[in-house]
């Protein structure tokens, strides 16, 4: 079937942003970005010219494909956190008895990654960190997901300059490893929260995403896993989305248990103007959206992403229509 060209709007012209993670909190749309940077640094692998500072947090009043959007300002800086290294990436947020609970990835002073987790009493912020990293956090794009279970998870992980290829079972690594070829590629992880949202309840655990044959896919398919995990569950099915980073799709795989395994079922949406591709989906109103980015008004600069959304669209098997990643804008 050939792939899907749908209107997507532009939401937030007015700066660059990227890697909506997006909720519905007390009936509203609220959109947890990250905050682009110009920056002098070389595009490399390790992600250097990714530079943000801050968060803002921005909210739709209704429709996500019409509703006006409202920016509610800067509701965390880098200099307020107490361990602060550099570069504030991909954060997700989450409600637990009226308290809002931003976890973010940031590195500490030597340059690694860590979780902070930030709280607030309103899902438009402000967020006040909490002093130091999580205990035995690392690597980065969290996607939080408060369970049917109760239970709140937390994915995450990221090749490269996301440093998950630094971990073998939690453990720090003296040298990275990636796999290659054929062999089995890195897994994202899953941990799920602690009753006071602050830490872990227990030790991460691999997202597993496995073929048709049952077997972990390789490290050389396109549609491995490289970050960006979102998950969702539609119709009793979880959908583990997330990015191939270097093939530059989203794909997504699904299962029956939150944690997993998934298996593999397709591609999202086809490479944007940009390296990197990111995302979240929500239901708004019976209609399903994807919010996105690309670095078409920067004039293809990858390190200066503007904010989408489209519909997202599944056939009767449940399976996503795949949407063509550079069409037409509204
Ligand atoms: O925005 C910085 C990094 O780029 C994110 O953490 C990745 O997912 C990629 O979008």
């Amino acid at each position: 079937m050939a792939n899907k060209k749908v209107v997507k709007r532009y939401l937030f012209p007015e700066d660059y942003m990227a890697d909506p993670s997006v909720h519905v909190f007390n009936g509203r749309i609220f959109i947890y970005p990250s905050h682009d940077w110009e920056c002098d640094n070389v595009e490399n692998d390790n992600g250097d010219q990714y530079v943000m500072k801050d968060y803002h947090v921005l909210s739709i009043d209704g429709n996500p494909m019409t509703g006006k959007v409202t920016d509610h300002g800067c509701v965390l800086r880098q200099e307020d956190i107490p361990w602060h290294g550099r570069q504030l990436w991909d954060c997700d947020v989450a409600e637990k008895d009226g308290k809002y609970y931003m976890y973010f990835p940031m590195k500490d002073r030597n340059d690694v990654f860590h979780w902070g987790v930030a709280v607030s009493d309103r899902p438009e912020g402000p967020f006040v960190p909490q002093p130091d990293p999580v205990r035995g956090s690392y690597s980065i794009d969290m996607c939080v997901r408060h369970d049917e279970n109760g239970e709140y998870y937390v994915y995450f992980g990221g090749l490269w300059g996301g440093q998950l290829q630094r971990y073998k079972d939690n453990i720090h690594l003296e040298t990275p490893y990636l796999p290659e070829g054929s062999e089995p590629s890195l897994p994202a992880r899953v941990v799920r929260l602690g009753e006071d949202m602050l830490q872990y309840a227990e030790d991460p655990k691999p997202v597993f995403i496995l073929d048709k044959d049952g077997q972990q896919l390789r490290a050389d398919d396109p549609h491995r896993f490289f970050e960006a995990s979102w998950v969702f569950k539609r119709n009793g099915v979880y959908y583990f989305t997330y990015s191939t980073g270097d093939s530059h799709l989203l794909c997504y795989a699904t299962g029956d248990n939150p944690l997993g395994p998934f298996t593999y079922r397709g591609v999202i949406l086809t490479p944007v103007v940009g390296w990197t591709t990111h995302h979240s989906i929500i239901e708004w109103e019976g209609k399903w959206y994807l919010f996105h980015h690309d670095s078409v008004p920067s004039g293809g600069k990858s390190w200066l992403r503007s904010l989408k959304v489209c519909e997202l669209e599944f056939d009767g098997n449940g399976d996503i229509i795949t949407i063509e990643g550079t069409d037409i804008q509204q």
